[in-house]
């Protein structure tokens, strides 16, 4: 077992723990205490382990170090197996809800026996849990709302967590001999926000050796079907809280000639399938995951684009095909020619180590600089974030001395002053005029207050952007995918505000958060509204979440680069910024 993996472990351990026992507190943290070490050793844990200096790692006692040594030289730790066999696997799924915690979770078990999601369900819709020493009625409809959404999620994990699994899937079949052609397809290949399972196709001539391969990868934790032509596993990965997840992956094996059908296929979405389908009907042709074929003969197609264009379609890309118009679109030519990241100039939203970021001022510019930006935008929070060490009036005018001073260094990146101004539950910004006349430009966002009705959050949003000084609204929904859904908000009647006052809407490339969803792309565009896509990056890293999946929703929301504001040149930029704020 890797690094990440034993901190897994460890976190699951800690998990085990609690449930059992909630009132001990002691041995769960210590737990957990070690994962987060193991995760942040910067020496070699094999190393440790065999030099026998693990023990000597802080944090981590004499008992630790065994059961650590056992899971990286074992795999496996039969402290591990007994905790997991004597707590039911229903109650960790029950921590995933909103307001259960362990100690609230061991009650409803013991007080009434529930020991999974469904026999919640039952309890809550028949009253009992609202009696429950510590719970009440407010409890329990929390409850309901958490199971239901939890209920919609199904067993989907975000997109750069599915696609983490994906890359190290392909690697591994990489080292395969006979493949001719390999391709991620399904709803990755489409780049969906969320990802039930992943979809692999390969084209070679003989499959039973690939399939062997494929059913054997290191990652693969349970074979669920090994067939000639498909097989299916599940495949474990870790997620960024360390935690262990688990995604179903199908592997198909076809002949070079069905490859093309195949991939069009399997990529979906189900609904482009049945109107291509359609299409095919319509030109006497027969369309499946095998083959395009006439009464007498079939078509040969070496690539996708061959299959468009055989139906008179110009190539749809998979981001497009959800059957939101994108056929009708194609045989017209009116397909926009859509973003791609190596358009981008530069980006708004991100934050340092002067707020809640990793990085100094000065390292966020060389990043942004080695990915060949031309600016960067610096966006601290604001002074009520104190959580997040947002910045008084006085640190910001620190700040932007510091930012001029880098400006007059720097050469090849320009860095823009701004802030990412906290809508305050009214709609008033976070800085008095004064302060904010002193940005470049301002992200406003919403980081509090979720619980207000319809009426009072788009109030409180459109007021806060029909401010002068407001540049972009940041993550406009406030949703984290498969956490929390967004607050409550008429959309519409927002888009239609930043129209009237030329505020942008940020695209919030994080893929935790991907929002605006690529839905509402399609009608801010129709509605002129420009956008602009943010890493919202907390550190170097983060900015690539731009490229990667931000410009993935931008695709996906049929956005062209004349639409994406971070894709003009930085005198461009400069003039608009400066333009808006003397208006
Ligand atoms: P998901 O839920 O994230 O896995 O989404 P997809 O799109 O990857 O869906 P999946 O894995 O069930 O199937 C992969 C593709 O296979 C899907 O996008 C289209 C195609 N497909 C699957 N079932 C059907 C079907 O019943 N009819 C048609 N026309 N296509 C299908
Ligand atoms: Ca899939
Ligand atoms: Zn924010």
């Amino acid at each position: 077992m890797d690094q990440a993996e034993v901190a897994a472990v460890l976190d699951e351990i800690a998990v085990l723990l609690e449930l059992q026992d909630p009132k001990n507190r002691f041995r769960p943290l210590a737990y957990s205490r070690a994962a987060r070490i193991i995760a942040q050793l910067d020496t070699n844990l094999n190393e440790l382990v065999e030099s026998g200096k693990l023990g000597e790692v802080p944090g981590i006692g004499s008992g630790l170090t065994e059961k650590i040594s056992t899971l990286v030289t074992t795999g496996a730790l039969p402290y591990w197996e007994e905790l997991k066999a004597k707590t039911p696997s229903g109650l960790r799924q029950m921590l995933r809800l909103p307001g259960l915690g362990p100690k609230k979770v061991k009650l409803l078990f013991d007080e009434l026996g529930i020991d999974d999601l469904a026999k919640l369900q039952e309890a809550c819709t028949t009253d009992k849990v609202a009696h429950l020493k510590g719970f009440g009625a407010k409890t329990q409809a929390k409850i309901l709302e958490g199971l239901a959404f939890l209920s919609q999620l199904g067993n989907r994990i975000r997109l750069d967590q599915a696609q983490a699994v994906a890359d190290a899937l392909v690697a591994g079949l990489r080292q395969c001999a006979g493949i001719l052609r390999l391709e991620v397809c399904g709803s990755l290949r489409r780049r969906k926000e969320t990802i039930n399972d992943i979809d692999l196709l390969v084209s070679a001539t003989d499959a039973g050796p690939i399939m062997d391969a494929f059913v054997q990868l290191p990652q693969v934790q349970k074979i669920v079907g090994r067939g000639d032509t498909k097989s299916s596993v599940l495949v474990a990965g870790i997620d960024d809280d360390n935690r262990r997840l688990a995604i179903n992956a199908d592997l198909r094996v076809v002949t070079p000639a069905q490859f093309p059908f195949a991939l069009n296929y399997f990529t979906g979405s189900k609904d482009h399938n049945v109107a291509m389908r359609q299409r095919a009907i319509q030109y006497g042709l027969k369309l499946n995951e095998y083959e395009l074929a006439g009464p007498k003969k079939s078509i040969a197609c070496k690539d996708e684009e061959d299959i468009y264009r055989a139906l008179d379609l110009d190539y749809i890309a998979p981001e497009l095909r959800e059957d939101r118009g994108e056929i009708a679109a194609a045989a017209e030519h009116k397909l926009p020619r859509l973003v791609t990241a190596d358009a981008l100039c530069g980006v708004f939203h991100c934050h340092t180590t002067w707020s809640d970021g990793a990085a100094t001022l000065e390292e966020m510019a060389a990043a942004a600089k080695q990915r060949g930006y031309q600016y960067l935008g610096i966006a601290d929070h604001s002074q009520s974030l104190t959580i997040a060490n947002g910045l008084t009036p006085a640190r910001v005018a620190k700040q932007q001395r510091d930012i001029d001073a880098l400006n007059a260094k720097l050469r090849g990146i320009h860095l823009f002053k701004g802030t990412e101004c906290d809508i305050l539950a009214d709609g008033a910004l976070d800085y008095d005029d004064k302060v904010l006349a002193k940005f470049d430009y301002i992200v406003a966002s919403v980081h509090s207050h979720f619980n207000q009705s319809e009426e009072e959050m788009t109030r409180r949003i459109v007021k806060a952007i029909s401010h002068p000084r407001v540049t972009m609204l940041g993550h406009a929904t406030g949703r984290l995918l498969l956490q929390r859904d967004g607050y409550k908000l008429d959309l519409e009647a927002v888009l239609q505000a930043a129209r009237e006052h030329g505020v942008m809407i940020e695209i919030n490339a994080n893929p935790r958060r991907l929002d605006l969803d690529w839905i509402h792309c399609k009608r801010a565009k129709a509605l002129g509204v420009q956008l602009v896509i943010n890493p919202d990056a907390h550190s170097t890293d983060e900015f690539d979440f731009t490229s990667r999946f931000g410009i993935d929703v931008a695709r996906r929301g049929w956005l062209e680069k004349e639409d994406v504001f971070n894709t003009r040149e930085l005198a461009e930029v400069k003039k608009a910024l400066a333009d808006r704020i003397s208006r």
